[in-house]
């Protein structure tokens, strides 16, 4: 469907002695876990939006009492697509705690896998998840809707059509020369507390530049001309979309044996350009999440308890924040922060932005690939943690990931995560702020009522994954309420 499955319209209301129609969203498919999104409607212009998270997982809370080094295999199931990412940001955490000194080598090696897991990310996005959205499929692909407001011509759909087969292919290249070095993909096995557990020989370093070339030369005659032929067709969609022009980034890829960054650290605000990260500044709040305790700012490792039964919530994520403010991540906020890329934010610039990352990293990738010493050292690690608490950040694909930890005798008393898709799909914030997605659907004019596809343009420029964005349970008690409804339960 074009964004999930469509219901009713509500009962028309009255806001302010203007009539004021619900649409609901649910699911909205071609996206990763579960969504539903209602938007509310005044003549044809969204003045209202919410957007929910429906389901709620259990990975911090699995975490407590484990061993600390356990930490990156159980949160990279998290999510199977950015499952790199979570070991990632986990990894970086362990390396603080144990003191570690990454060599080079290793270094290089975790991101060139970090790197592959943002190419496959990017191009099966664009081709499987996006362009559904523009191109009309053969009958029998799956995941075509009402075909409305298409404006490509039939040689051009063609041309489309047949990139987006294509591009499967091609983003399992990706994954393939990942497990080269990381053994499996997802959730490889390669990547350890120190660095990487095995040294690369010479033919794995030429298997993976060989298949790393086959994508590059899709993304060079495929994926950033069909983005151009999108943008020529969609120009309104520079418009449509837009969010608060804010960005924050927690940086990408580290370089050599410190912990500086190929990409920077910062945030944009009122386009000016603020370098670094402060980690006490980020909070969360479940103002409007299923939670208990409904008031109040969070740090990410304060455990609060599921209530799925609050009726002024509406959504498992909770609202994240830096000094109190929501801040779009992802592509676009990574291109606006290291390359001064100028547009946006817009559903087409979110679009643009991650197929010219694409094309970066790729590049980045055959150049570290060139780095590689065949058994040169890889690994170096303490076995005795020397600190108690450590952050560990990194971008994912999506945008900025948090992994907090707290230790006690090697064992992991506390575990906080905060991922990008809860901070672009915050709900309304204890400020009475929307999050990202939210901001960016209100105000848009819906050209035909009947079929909204706007709503599903915006919400997939943010490249949502909701697997990633509610991961979190306390099981303190289980709650049967007789009689009751649960909020959404009959829609879902
Ligand atoms: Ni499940 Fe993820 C990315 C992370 S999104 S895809 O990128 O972290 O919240």
């Amino acid at each position: 469907m074009l964004a999930g499955q469509r219901e009713d319209y509500a009962n028309p209301s009255t806001q302010g002695g203007k009539a004021v129609k619900e649409i609901k969203f649910s699911p909205v498919t071609r996206l990763s876990g579960l969504l539903s999104i209602d938007v509310f409607v005044e003549g044809r212009t969204v003045v209202d939006a919410r957007v929910k998270g429906n389901q709620y997982r259990g990975f911090e809370q699995m975490l407590v009492g484990r061993d600390i080094r356990d930490a990156p295999y159980f949160t990279e199931r998290i999510c199977g697509i950015c499952s790199f990412a979570h070991g990632t940001a986990s990894n970086y955490a362990l390396d603080i705690i144990f003191a570690d000194q990454v060599p080079v080598q290793g270094q290089l090696l975790r991101n060139i896998m970090l790197g592959l897991e943002f190419v496959q990310n990017h191009i099966r996005h664009f081709y499987a998840f996006g362009l559904p959205d523009y191109i009309e499929l053969p009958l029998g692909l799956p995941y075509q809707g009402p075909v409305v407001d298409r404006r490509f011509d039939p040689g051009m759909n063609r041309r489309l059509v047949d990139s987006y087969v294509e591009s499967f292919g091609i983003a399992a290249l990706a994954h393939e020369a990942q497990t080269i070095f990381g053994g499996k993909a997802p959730h490889q096995h390669g990547m350890v507390q120190g660095g990487v557990a095995v040294a690369p020989t010479a033919d794995k370093i030429l298997h993976a530049q060989g298949l790393t070339r086959k994508v590059q030369s899709f993304i060079t005659n495929r994926l950033l001309p069909d983005t151009e032929l999108l943008a020529d067709y969609y120009p309104d969609y520079y418009q449509i979309g837009a969010g608060p022009r804010r960005f924050l980034s927690f940086g990408l890829f580290r370089v050599g044996e410190g912990r500086d960054r190929v990409w920077k650290a910062g945030t944009v605000e009122a386009d000016r350009f603020i370098p670094g990260i402060r980690p006490e500044l980020i909070k969360e709040d479940v103002a409007s999440s299923w939670y208990e305790n409904g008031s109040g700012e969070l740090s990410p490792m304060d455990a609060v308890a599921p209530d799925p039964y609050r009726e002024d919530a509406y959504t498992f994520i909770k609202a994240v924040h830096y000094g109190g403010l929501p801040y779009e991540v992802g592509p676009l906020a990574r291109r606006v922060i290291n390359s001064g890329y100028r547009g946006g934010p817009s559903t087409m610039d979110r679009i643009i932005a991650r197929s010219l990352e694409v094309k970066e990293i790729t590049a980045l990738i055959l150049e570290w690939l060139t780095l590689l010493t065949p058994s040169a050292p890889v690994l170096e690690r303490n076995q005795t943690p020397v600190q108690r608490e450590a952050v560990g950040m990194t971008d994912a694909p999506r945008g900025a990931l948090l992994h907090q930890v707290l230790v006690e005798e090697g064992l992991i008393r506390a575990y906080g995560i905060i991922t990008p898709t809860m901070w672009n799909f915050s709900p309304l914030n204890i400020y009475q702020a929307h999050g990202l997605a939210e901001a960016a659907l209100i105000g848009t004019d819906i050209q035909d009522l009947d079929n909204p596809v706007e709503i599903g343009r915006i919400v997939r420029s943010f490249d949502p994954c909701l697997s990633c964005g509610t991961h979190l349970i306390r099981l303190k008690e289980q709650k049967v309420r007789k009689g009751g409804s649960r909020n959404n339960a009959a829609k879902l």
